[in-house]
């Protein structure tokens, strides 16, 4: 079976983005493909953490991925930290990376305008730790949403550059973005990507909003000029929320434009609403319902499960070397 892996930085609670971009998709993977989903604890702490918090966000990242049906009799998940060969991997590709390709990265350059204060070297070498997560795994699919598909382009950069230098070692991988739901926006700011670390919580739906929290940031959501409920690639913030109402809705968008054609904004956005919070109340019964303990026990499970498979590579890795 090929293999799929991907990651989640455990930077706060998750938001309805992360469902819709990435772990939507990784539950429908779980037939086709053998799947490593990672908690990535380390690259999280390329902007400040509360050590307390952080560790009970490690541990909702995980009891996420299992509410929302990833199968740990299936799949693997397991948290970056706990399988030091990532680290050990990044360092070597570290070597074979060039400044001006990191340079380049947009997420890094976003990253460094908001967090002015801590412009890191880890912040900077992201992307390198994120190509070794991958390759360390011979994955063939990364599936994401679409701010990351440049780091899976360099991911490709170093796995090229790493087999013409010292025979074939990698996988090339392949991003899995999805044509729908691959960059929803900010509520706020339907110019910028939801993010969970953004300055103000009317940017997101936290995966853990109550419900009347909920409705009031949508009811509040930022929406473009012109009263009308249509799509259209010039205005940015009903066709986001049209997005979201299809997605989690499982409505086509030309059906919502229909059932909403004359209607104005508040009813649509109470029609939302209701969607929003069918879903969120879902998945809080099932999140709640995951004690810290059976997390634990599954992330170990999955590490010792990783932990095997990065143990070959890197060995592999290191004879090439000449180490
Ligand atoms: P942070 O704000 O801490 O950087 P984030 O919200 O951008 O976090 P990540 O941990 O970087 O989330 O991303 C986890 C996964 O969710 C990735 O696959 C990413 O592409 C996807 N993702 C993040 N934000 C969105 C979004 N707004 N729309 C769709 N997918 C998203
Ligand atoms: N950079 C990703 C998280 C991430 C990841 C990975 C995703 C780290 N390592 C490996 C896919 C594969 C992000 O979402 N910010």
């Amino acid at each position: 079976m090929k293999r799929a892996f991907s990651g989640i930085q455990p930077t706060n609670i998750l938001h309805i983005g992360n469902y819709l971009g990435a772990i939507k998709n990784w539950v429908e993977l779980q037939n086709d493909y053998a799947c490593i989903f990672c908690v990535v604890d380390q690259h999280a702490l390329t902007v400040k953490q509360d050590p307390k918090e952080f560790s009970q966000n490690i541990l909702n990242v995980a009891k996420t991925y299992l509410a929302f049906g990833i199968d740990p009799n299936r799949s693997i998940i397991f948290r970056q930290s706990d399988v030091p060969e990532h680290t050990e991997l990044a360092w070597y590709f570290n070597t074979i990376t060039k400044i001006a390709e990191l340079e380049r990265m947009t997420q890094f350059k976003d990253k460094a305008v908001r967090h002015k204060d801590n412009i890191n070297l880890g912040l900077f070498d992201y992307p390198v730790l994120m190509a070794a997560d991958i390759l360390l795994y011979d994955a063939e699919l990364v599936p994401v949403g679409e701010d990351q598909f440049q780091h899976v382009e360099l991911t490709r950069t170093i796995a090229e550059r790493f087999n013409k230098l010292f025979g074939k070692t990698f996988v090339m991988p392949e991003p899995l973005v999805k044509k729908h739901g691959a960059r929803i926006m900010g509520l706020d700011d339907p110019k910028k990507k939801m993010s969970k670390s953004a300055a103000s919580p009317a940017n997101y739906i936290s995966l853990l909003d109550k419900p009347d929290v909920a409705t009031k940031k949508i009811m509040r959501a930022v929406t473009d000029s012109g009263a009308e409920i249509k799509f259209s690639a010039d205005r940015p913030a009903i066709s986001n929320l049209l997005t979201i109402y299809s997605l989690l809705g499982n409505l086509e968008i030309k059906d919502i434009e229909k059932q909403y054609a004359g209607a104005g904004y508040a009813e649509f956005k109470t029609g939302l609403a209701k969607v929003v919070n069918n879903f969120l109340i879902e998945f809080q019964n099932k999140f709640l319902k995951i004690k810290d303990e059976e997390v634990k026990e599954i992330l170990a499970d999955g590490a010792a499960k990783a932990g095997a498979l990065a143990r070959k590579k890197i060995i592999d890795v290191r004879k090439k070397l000449g180490l």
